[in-house]
């Protein structure tokens, strides 16, 4: 099970997974894009109950994403990419309304994109924090500068109560599990650069291909 506990298991390795994302040719392996969002969920359950709405939603989607993997079409999800050119080209995407292609790669990945940017912006935050810094003040910041506005009014009501319940700024840096409030910070400063990046590469494939707005 993905909630369980690993006492070694410290946030540097799961922004290292995003590291391993992307190729020598900027293309995003979605095997690593799929378990970086694995361990993210891990934290999420290591603060607390509230978020397991957030979180059961997270994990239905990585599920659809490792399906879509291990499927008889699997060598089409190698990477991002090559998903997208896939279900594009053989009509496997739903592009105005939800109907024959409810769990497409494309929609679905696109949910968890979407919350990649929240996660940036959180991240950066917490970075450039001082100790008084209310953690539930700099999450809905970032959640109402990205992912909320793709949020229907009542998920934004519910996303908003949970941030109440947020564990402070000592805790967090605490169950990071990277060191001192001084190491986390150099820690944040090298991962979020690669975030970026394959947040980036991501959001042009998207644009790219005209299907930022997935139903
Ligand atoms: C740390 C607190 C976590 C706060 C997460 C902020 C995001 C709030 C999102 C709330 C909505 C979730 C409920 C379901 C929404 C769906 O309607 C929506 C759309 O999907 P669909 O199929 O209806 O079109 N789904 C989504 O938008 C996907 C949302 C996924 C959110 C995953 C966030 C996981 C983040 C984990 C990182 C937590 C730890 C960070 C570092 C902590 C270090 C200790």
């Amino acid at each position: 099970s993905v909630a369980v506990e690993d006492p070694k298991f410290t946030l540097q390795e799961v922004l290292d997974t995003f590291k391993s994302c992307l190729s020598e040719n900027k293309e995003v392996y979605l095997e690593h894009y799929v378990a970086g969002w694995l361990g993210l969920v891990r934290f999420m359950n290591s603060l607390g109950s509230v978020f397991s709405f957030i979180a059961k939603d997270a994990v239905n989607k990585i599920q659809i994403l490792i399906n879509h993997l291990n499927g008889e079409n699997g060598a089409h999800y190698v990477t991002v990419q090559s998903m997208v050119k896939y279900e594009l080209d053989n009509q496997l995407v739903d592009l105005t309304k939800r109907a024959s292609f409810p769990e497409s790669g494309c929609r679905t990945l696109l949910r968890l994109h979407r919350a990649l940017r929240w996660l940036e912006l959180f991240l950066e935050r917490l970075r450039t924090s001082t100790e008084e810094s209310k953690t539930s003040v700099m999450c809905s910041e970032a959640y109402n500068e990205s992912l909320s506005q793709h949020h229907a009014w009542i998920i934004r009501k519910a996303a908003g109560t949970a941030f109440w319940a947020l564990p402070g700024r000592a805790t967090f840096f605490d169950v990071m599990n990277v060191g001192t409030p001084e190491q986390v910070v150099a820690m944040l400063g090298d991962a979020l650069p690669l975030i970026s990046e394959v947040y980036q590469v991501t959001e042009n494939l998207y644009a790219q291909n005209n299907i930022l707005d997935l139903p």
